[in-house]
């Protein structure tokens, strides 16, 4: 299963795990009152996987494709890792599938504190619309992950702090 904790608030290398000491783990259940769902998955057979399509259909994710994030395959490879690593959110769902390698991907939890989601092969998360996010690699440096979507996809990021939108407003008012 997946792995999640809070970070501490140093700031060296991003793609170190950054746990806090003692760890302070979050659990599945933690992440859903986030509106952060998971499944696992048996990534060797994405192509052909019943329970892939499944899940696609009920959630009505359409649209998809594969992005390789290595030094040597994602063109500005350098840029794009830094966009990704700046905190902001989207006006959709965020729905990522880890074909292969790992990745973290970072969510601020009610009371802004970052929650850290450690995802390896098999992984699938969502984020929802509006919450504040980033990614990163770890120090293994590559992630192959399949991009979800409902609909046309819409890839804008509206870096922090993005607060005018509806979406932030209704996040906002629940807390
Ligand atoms: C995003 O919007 O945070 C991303 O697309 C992250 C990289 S995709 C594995
Ligand atoms: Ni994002």
């Amino acid at each position: 299963s997946l792995e999640a904790w809070y970070m501490d608030s140093s700031d060296e290398d991003q793609r170190k795990p950054h746990k806090l000491n003692p760890n302070q783990p979050v659990t599945l259940d933690e992440l859903k009152t986030l509106g952060v769902y998971y499944w696992k998955l048996n990534a060797d057979i994405y192509e052909t996987d019943p329970d892939l399509e499944q899940i696609r259909k009920e959630q009505g994710y359409s649209y998809m494709d594969i992005i390789t994030i290595h030094k040597d395959k994602l063109p500005n490879y350098e840029e794009k890792l830094k966009m990704f690593f700046e905190e902001h959110l989207h006006l959709d769902d965020e729905i990522r599938y880890i074909l292969d390698g790992r990745a973290y991907f970072d969510v601020r939890d009610k009371e802004d504190r970052w929650i850290r989601i450690s995802m390896s092969k098999g992984d699938l998360i969502t984020l929802p619309a509006g919450i504040y996010h980033r990614f990163t690699l770890d120090e293994t440096n590559y992630t192959k992950a399949m991009r979800l979507f409902v609909g046309e996809p819409v890839w804008k990021a509206y870096n922090r702090p993005a607060d005018d939108f509806d979406i932030q407003r209704h996040r906002n008012a629940g807390h």
